[in-house]
């Protein structure tokens, strides 16, 4: 078995535990994370974060792999598409030496990068689109986060709507803040003005809308990870 045939394996095999645990949680929805379950949760962040490789680029496709207008699916949690708060600017804080606000201006400033991977929804789906905006890396290096921060939580303005991510992942290269698709400025029903992408998350990780991004020395939960989904759930 190659490396990479190995990890997808072992992936699928922890998934499959993550998903046994789901069926579980339904007796016990207000406490998702304490008890038996919360252990195997751990155990499963500390073993898809040992699997994962930051150096590991996913293929970038081509633009004749994009799917076709209208066949890349929204996918939400409300009924319309929230509308920014008046005068947006994305906060960003938590544990760092300089917390910064971001206007659309100053992140469009920052330097611009192109990922054009396939996304991944946990219910089935996938779709390829390239995003355009600024790598989280770059974020971070603004702020110069702690050397205790092993987290990074992403808010939305959707009222609810939130995730967290171990740090290797949000610092991965193909860890993006997207502010444009397709070459288009990004639209509505795909996150405006501002969403998280990447290559090595499942698509729920992604947060739309997004408000504030925190970087953080303790765990976080998620709307869906709250709800029994996989924490780490990576791709
Ligand atoms: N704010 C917000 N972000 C969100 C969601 C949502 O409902 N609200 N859905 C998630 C899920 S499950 C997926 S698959 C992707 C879908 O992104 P898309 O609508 O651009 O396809 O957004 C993620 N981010
Ligand atoms: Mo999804």
């Amino acid at each position: 078995m190659s490396g990479a045939t190995r990890r997808r394996f072992l992936g699928a095999g922890l998934r499959t535990a993550g998903l046994l645990a789901v069926g579980g949680l339904a007796c016990d929805s207000n406490r998702p994370r304490t008890g038996f379950l919360g252990v195997m949760e751990r155990v499963n962040e500390r073993f898809q974060r040992a699997l994962f490789d930051p150096g590991r680029l996913a293929p970038e496709l081509s633009e004749r792999e994009e799917s076709l207008p209208g066949d890349f699916p929204m996918y939400r949690i409300g009924d319309d598409y929230p509308a920014p708060p008046e005068g947006w600017a994305l906060r960003v804080g938590g544990l760092v030496a300089r917390p910064v606000t971001l206007s659309a201006d100053a992140l469009a400033r920052l330097p611009r990068t192109r990922t054009r991977v396939r996304h991944h929804c946990v219910e089935g789906w996938s779709a390829v689109a390239a995003w355009d905006g600024v790598r989280l890396s770059e974020i971070a290096r603004l702020v110069g986060p702690d050397p205790r921060v092993r987290y990074v939580e992403f808010r939305s303005f959707e009222p609810g709507y939130y995730s967290s991510w171990d740090l290797e992942s949000a610092l991965h290269p193909q860890t993006i803040l997207a502010y444009g698709m397709n070459g288009q400025p990004l639209a509505r029903e795909y996150g405006a003005p501002l969403r998280l992408y990447s290559a090595v998350k499942l698509g729920y990780k992604m947060v739309k809308y997004l408000a504030e991004v925190s970087f953080l020395p303790v765990r976080t939960g998620g709307y869906w990870e709250d709800r029994g989904y996989e924490w780490f759930a990576g791709v």
